[in-house]
């Protein structure tokens, strides 16, 4: 086979953050960029040879020319077999379902998620390994350590193949087959949820759906589940054709770029569920008729009906969500008797506890749930697992949300995001605010006395490893708390991300307006981190 070695030189900017490596698509675009990068990975995995390699990307401007050079370094660095969606798609959900049901090495998928695209906009890569997750920090560091050292790849000097037909092709030996990206992922789900409950509340006349797929990836699941296998008009899907730029949108589904649909769920008439997905499918927000589910409630949630779904039904063994996110579904955990973990932001922390079944399901504030099914979080899977909840309990988002808190007490819940501000400016206020945390414990602030003052520190409980420097936490003795990190996902100066909650448990006091609720630690937190003062900014770019 015509395996060619290029030369080439480390770029100082390739470690990989909260979830692989975004970086604007012209970074990418810049020559050897993505091949090192992907060398990088490959050198990082032992015993490549003859295996078999996972490729898919939601879709976005420069999808389609990656994967042809990745599949080219894949065969000249050894693999057997890749795997790839039709045209270089797959969800990220669906790719850890396929690394998982195909049992491959390992899978390289495509996406900066939420991120804008286009020409000018983000592209990204990431690794999941054979359970079919995101590459461990074993795996990330490593991956790092070589992009600082690499001085050549291998590629093939092949012509691009066909992503467009479905079937086996052959790649300088290694057998590529191109299959469709929603099969397996469709029938996974059939395996999880009762289609035939949901099926009939679909069908039923006072009941409608609005699904707002952002121009992204999901599109094709939506309309394969939701609408052929569901029974949904077409209607209950919008914004269902993928584009390469996601139609100029910025698909993060909440409460502000999720415009279009907030505006129909939130205006006359709405629809009974209302939903969308992000740019590769892994993100959910949910929303009833004039209702917003705050993620960490939808875990919980989720949590305290698990056992109304047939994948569920045995019961959960634990509860997994991440250190920002709200304590509401520790309260479950508690009520089950069950398991739950904090770990830090990254779906990646939860691989081993799902691994080691001391989690089923697990869920982010960052509008994402996911449970052992896959190894990804899943934005459709969250989509079901609701519809199947109101086909079982016949009642409608608020209803459901309101018997919750009556239960168990509301976690009253925001994040304020500070986009692209000054690095530096970042770093300072965050390392200042670090230094002051001693003295603040014993504190009375907002009328509440401070408890803990920390940088959020993780051991793993299966491998032991630790995490540290994972978001600086200022926890309150009745249990609220503010936390302070900054993004691992953005690519533009920092994103400075800002979490605050408020348990409330008065019966009375359950349904207030929440940046209301939550106003006087909204301004402690902006007085303690002079969030104002050192950025110049009056407001959060994002509240949700
Ligand atoms: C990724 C990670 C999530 C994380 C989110 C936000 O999601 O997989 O675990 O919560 O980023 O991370 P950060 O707060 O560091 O920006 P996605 O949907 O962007 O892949």
């Amino acid at each position: 086979m015509a395996t060619v070695t290029i030369a080439t030189s480390p770029f100082d900017d390739q470690r990989p953050g909260t979830s692989g490596l975004r970086k604007k698509v012209t970074v990418f675009q810049q020559a050897h960029y993505l091949e090192n990068f992907v060398q990088s990975i490959f050198h990082a995995l032992e015993n490549i040879q003859g295996k078999t390699l996972v490729i898919g990307g939601d879709g976005r401007f420069y999808n389609e020319q990656a994967t042809q050079i990745i599949l080219k370094m894949a065969a000249a660095n050894g693999f057997a077999h890749a795997i790839v969606g039709q045209n270089g798609l797959l969800s990220t959900p669906a790719a850890s379902c396929i690394i998982r049901k195909y049992k491959a090495f390992g899978g390289i998928i495509l996406s900066a998620s939420h991120n804008p695209a286009g020409p000018d906009g983000d592209f990204g890569i990431k690794y999941n390994v054979s359970n079919g997750g995101p590459a461990p920090e074993n795996i990330t560091d490593s991956i790092f350590t070589n992009t600082k050292t690499l001085t050549s790849y291998l590629i093939v000097d092949e012509d691009d193949i066909s992503l467009e037909t479905i079937g086996s092709q052959s790649l300088a030996g290694m057998s590529i087959d191109i299959i469709d990206p929603v099969s397996d992922y469709a029938e996974l789900m059939t395996e999880l949820f009762d289609f035939e409950a949901i099926k009939t509340l679909i069908s039923s006349n006072d009941f409608r759906m609005c699904f707002d797929a952002m121009h992204a990836i999901t599109g094709p699941y939506a309309k394969e589940i939701l609408q052929n296998r569901l029974g949904a008009p077409a209607s209950s899907v919008i914004n269902g054709e993928p584009l390469t730029d996601f139609g100029n949108g910025h698909p993060d589904p909440n409460l502000t770029y999720a415009k279009q649909l907030v505006d129909i769920m939130f205006g006359s008439n709405p629809p009974t569920i209302g939903a969308a997905s992000d740019g590769d499918g892994d993100r959910n927000m949910i929303l009833g008729a004039n209702f917003f589910v705050t993620p960490s409630d939808s875990l919980a949630i989720m949590a305290a009906n698990a056992h109304l779904i047939p994948a569920y039904k045995e019961g959960l063994s634990g509860i997994a969500r991440s250190m920002p996110t709200s304590q509401a579904p520790d309260r479950v955990a508690e009520k089950l008797g069950i398991e739950c973990h904090e770990t830090p932001t990254g779906w990646k922390f939860f691989g081993n506890l799902l691994d080691a079944n001391r989690a089923t399901l697990c869920g982010e504030e960052s509008f994402g749930t996911g449970s052992n099914h896959i190894r990804e979080k899943d934005g459709l899977w969250a989509v079901l697992f609701w519809l199947n909840i109101l086909a079982e309990r016949q009642q409608s988002v608020a209803e459901i949300v309101a018997e919750h808190w009556q239960i168990y007490g509301r976690n009253y819940y925001t994040r304020h995001d500070y986009e692209a501000i000054p690095t530096d400016i970042a770093q300072q206020l965050m390392s200042d605010l670090e230094a002051k945390q001693p003295e603040l414990i014993g504190k009375i602030i907002a009328g509440q006395t401070v408890s803990y003052a920390d940088n959020f520190s993780y051991t793993d409980p299966v491998d032991n490893s630790i995490s540290n420097h994972q978001g600086l936490r200022i926890g309150f003795d009745n249990g609220a708390r503010i936390i302070l990190r900054l993004s691992g996902t953005g690519t533009e100066g920092a994103t400075l991300r800002v979490y605050i909650e408020a348990y409330e448990d008065n019966a009375d006091k359950l349904h207030q307006e929440t940046q209301t609720a939550l106003k006087p630690l909204i301004l402690a937190a902006d007085d303690l981190a002079q969030i104002t003062l050192r950025t110049g900014r009056t407001e959060p770019t994002v509240i949700t």
